[in-house]
């Protein structure tokens, strides 16, 4: 057990088999070996109040697809969340998931993450229940299961002792408001292609500066957007 704060979350799905690859695997399941995360995995079907085990029905107004109904959902929610939880439900309305926001979350004790399933929830669950909604983009997946890998996944990187290398995240894309820039390992000369001579000079004030300049000239060439930001946010 680590000595380190711990953090808990509690995943609300229809699918829990859908989690057992991706956070058993590579960092995560270290993280979870290490003690420093705590995932339960919440089947909310367990929260029916019907024999059948119905959680789903029509949507009042018409139209295609099935909604959540709010009672199995609202008492999932319930039977995990503790004072100081945050409850954020994954979904294309809500804000979108950015580096900042995985930081912002990074910090929190106990998290739940409600997963929608058809398309969607009873909209008064959100307002009685749930603390934010977050979008991981503007794409639509068939169920909230993958979003919810997606945000734990960013999120954790930044709890201290999860990343080998301390300050590993804080070196990657998007923490300057930049790409990353290229990396390079051995062998020296790949199909013909050279390492670049500044990253065998062995002169690191040299190397940050070019790696800044292939991070810039990277960023303009796909992403301007993320430049404009940097001079909205005067960096
Ligand atoms: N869905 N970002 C529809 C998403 C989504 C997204 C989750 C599909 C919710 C009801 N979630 N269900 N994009 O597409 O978070």
């Amino acid at each position: 057990m680590d000595r380190r704060q711990q953090h808990r979350y509690d995943i609300l799905s229809l699918f829990p088999g859908y989690f057992q690859g991706p956070f058993d695997e590579s960092i995560i399941g270290r993280a979870r070996d290490k003690g420093i995360i705590d995932i339960n995995l919440v089947d909310m079907r367990e929260f029916a109040d019907n024999k059948h085990r119905r959680v789903d029905d029509r949507p009042y107004g018409g139209g295609p697809g099935m909604v959540l109904m709010p009672h199995p959902v609202a008492k999932a929610i319930r039977s995990v969340k503790t004072a100081g939880a945050k409850v954020i439900y994954l979904s294309p309305q809500g804000r979108k998931l950015t580096a900042k926001k995985c930081r912002e979350i990074a910090e929190l004790e106990h998290v739940v993450l409600l997963c929608g399933h058809y398309e969607g929830i009873d909209e008064r669950v959100l307002q009685s229940d749930v603390d934010e909604e977050i979008c991981i983009g503007d794409y639509v997946l068939t169920n909230g299961c993958l979003p919810a890998i997606v945000l734990l996944d960013s999120v954790i990187r930044f709890i201290p002792g999860v990343l080998g290398h301390e300050d590993a995240a804080s070196e990657d894309s998007f923490e300057n408001g930049l790409l990353d820039c290229p990396h390079y390992t051995r062998p020296e000369i790949y199909e013909g292609q050279k390492v670049p001579d500044v990253l065998r000079s062995g002169d690191h004030k040299k190397i940050a500066e070019w790696r800044h300049q292939q991070s810039l000239e990277k960023t303009l060439q796909v992403r301007p957007d993320l430049l404009d930001e940097r001079v909205r946010l005067d960096i």
